[in-house]
């Protein structure tokens, strides 16, 4: 029942999947470790989240035994909350819906660098195609999420610009120090 989640499954809701995704980056930079929130509307209809944070932590989370970064995105209700001291900053309800993003996207990947690493987990419809997977080096730090709105959930997956970006202007205007793009890539080339 996604309109459960997200309020409906229409433009609104569809609106609703990328703030859950950016509120945590908000968060991170509330936090005072982030200070740039890309977000790409790609030509394949997904919205990609860029962030310079610390990366979603990708060691295992002592209570639920698997790594947190799969906590973040497989469990409902947690979200960047799963260490209360990091996240006292922020409060509020902010960050606790990236697995119903997950479960509402027919595809999800998160990209993490963070101690030197790069690291990939992969999701379909909100099941994880594997284990979280080193695939290379990384000198910085941050977090992507790159997710295609499910098809079949959504009739009109269609974002509007400009509902994004005023939104986005707002929250950049709340946040000390917080920088935010919205590039739109929609319209170059073929999928
Ligand atoms: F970028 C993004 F919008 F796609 C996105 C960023 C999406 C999600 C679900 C999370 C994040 C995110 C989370 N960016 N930064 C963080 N930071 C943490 O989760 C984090 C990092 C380090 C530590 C630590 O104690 O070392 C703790 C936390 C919670």
């Amino acid at each position: 029942r996604p309109g459960m989640y997200i309020g409906s499954t229409g433009e609104r809701g569809l609106h609703h999947l990328v703030q859950e995704i950016v509120d945590n980056a908000v968060d991170e930079a509330m936090a005072g470790y982030c200070d740039t929130i890309l977000v790409t509307l790609q030509a394949d209809g997904g919205v990609r989240v860029d962030d310079n944070g610390r990366g979603i932590p990708v060691e295992i989370h002592p209570k639920e035994g698997v790594p947190a970064v799969q906590v973040v995105f497989s469990t409902l209700h947690a979200g960047g909350k799963f260490d209360s001291q990091a996240y006292a900053v922020s409060g509020g309800l902010h960050g606790v819906g990236s697995s119903v993003v997950n479960a509402l996207s027919e595809s999800l990947t998160v990209d993490v660098h963070r101690d030197g690493g790069a690291f990939q987990m992969r999701f379909e419809r909100g099941d994880a195609l594997g284990p979280i997977e080193r695939i290379g080096d990384a000198s910085d730090t941050g977090t992507t999420t790159t997710f295609l709105p499910d098809p079949e959930i959504f009739e009109e997956p269609d974002f509007d610009f400009e509902t994004l970006a005023q939104r986005f202007r707002e929250t950049a205007f709340l946040t000390k120090g917080l920088h935010m793009r919205l590039d739109d890539r929609r319209g170059e080339g073929r999928q």
